[in-house]
């Protein structure tokens, strides 16, 4: 085929072990486990045109009807990582526009969704164009190539990335765990409160390679290698109080690394903080299995079992939605 139009949507996801610290390519330096929710999502659309006298990289990209000069930057490094997997790639005009579901100030990363929802689209081309299905773990593994956790994005549910000891995990594309997964975790629900949707000052790029020379690299190796065997143990068996124990502790993990890395930041708010205490008072005197877990970045994520979802949404309501900017939260679930 010559010329053509594909769409493709695909959901943001929360990492509860989390991936923290990359070589290269795109690799992880320790597995991460995470699961893709419903209501965040990016659809990508791209139209395709046949160029022969072409043979280089040409596109233009809107985001929501608005060029950006800084994501086209980085869209070129990432065909140039892809464009081995997709030789048609240079021959071919494409013009790409995509939009969120969800507010672009909300806080929510979107370069899971967005690359995940791109791999998607050029997969579906490079069917139409050659005849050929390529496998889902080459649509997950140009995912990575764009944005690492993006590769947890391409399939629903619960999805591992990067070797550990858990059979198939690899670090060059994520494993979609779903059928060992007890039900009471294919219902959880998140729900984004969000405290702050400011640019942060530091970008998870730069975070990453903080990493590399931080003085706790192979403590946090070994504990997220740790974390990853036990919370699939815990997903197993519905154990919500194991899970509550890993969620919380890789997030403040993770916000623990930022602060001790060289040089040391923040991301954290006052009124993250106090959301925590609220959650775990919460928890403590309710006896509801609620935790928080909490991305590169100031907002909380109320994790809580579907079953619970009346209470927990008044806790959030009465107690939490006041710590938010603008009372804003977002309500979600698993894909
Ligand atoms: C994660 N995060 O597992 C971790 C936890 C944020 C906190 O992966 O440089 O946007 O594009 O590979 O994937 C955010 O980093 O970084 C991230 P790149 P990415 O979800």
């Amino acid at each position: 085929q010559e010329n053509g139009v594909v769409t493709k949507s695909s959901p943001a996801n929360i990492a509860i072990v989390k991936y923290w610290g990359k070589r290269a390519v795109q690799l992880p330096l320790n597995p991460s486990i995470s699961f893709s929710l419903k209501n965040c999502i990016t659809t990508t659309k791209i139209k395709y045109t046949l160029n022969k006298e072409l043979n280089d990289y040409s596109f233009n990209f809107l985001f929501e009807n608005k060029s950006n000069s800084k994501f086209e930057e980085k869209l070129l490094q990432f065909f140039k990582r892809i464009d081995h997997f997709i030789p048609w790639l240079k021959h071919f005009h494409l013009n790409i526009e995509s939009s969120n579901t969800f507010p672009h100030s909300s806080g929510i990363a979107s370069s899971a969704s967005s690359y995940s929802a791109l791999a998607k689209a050029l997969a579906e081309i490079h069917l139409q164009i050659t005849g050929v299905t390529l496998p889902q773990t080459v649509v997950s593994e140009f995912a990575r190539l764009g944005s690492g956790s993006a590769c947890r994005s391409t399939q629903e549910g619960w999805n591992i990335w990067g070797d550990s000891s858990f059979e198939g995990s690899n670090d060059q594309y994520a494993l979609e765990i779903n059928p060992l997964v007890h039900e009471s975790f294919m219902s959880i629900q998140d729900t984004v409160l969000i405290v702050s949707n400011q640019q942060k000052a530091i970008s998870s790029t730069k975070g990453h390679q903080l990493m590399e020379n931080h003085p706790y690299k192979e403590a946090r190796i070994q504990q997220a290698n740790k974390n990853t065997i036990q919370l699939i143990e815990a997903l197993k068996n519905g154990d919500w109080d194991l899970f509550i124990e890993i969620a919380e502790l890789e997030a403040l993990s993770l916000h623990g690394l930022m602060m001790s890395s060289s040089p040391g930041y923040t991301l954290l708010l006052p009124n993250s903080l106090t959301i925590i205490s609220k959650i775990r008072e919460f928890r403590a005197s309710s006896k509801i299995p609620v935790c928080f877990t909490i991305d590169a970045g100031p907002n909380i994520h109320v994790l809580y079992p579907e079953s619970n979802k009346n209470e927990v949404l008044e806790f959030i309501e009465r107690d939490l939605k006041k710590y938010c900017i603008n009372n804003l939260l977002i309500k979600d679930s698993i894909a």
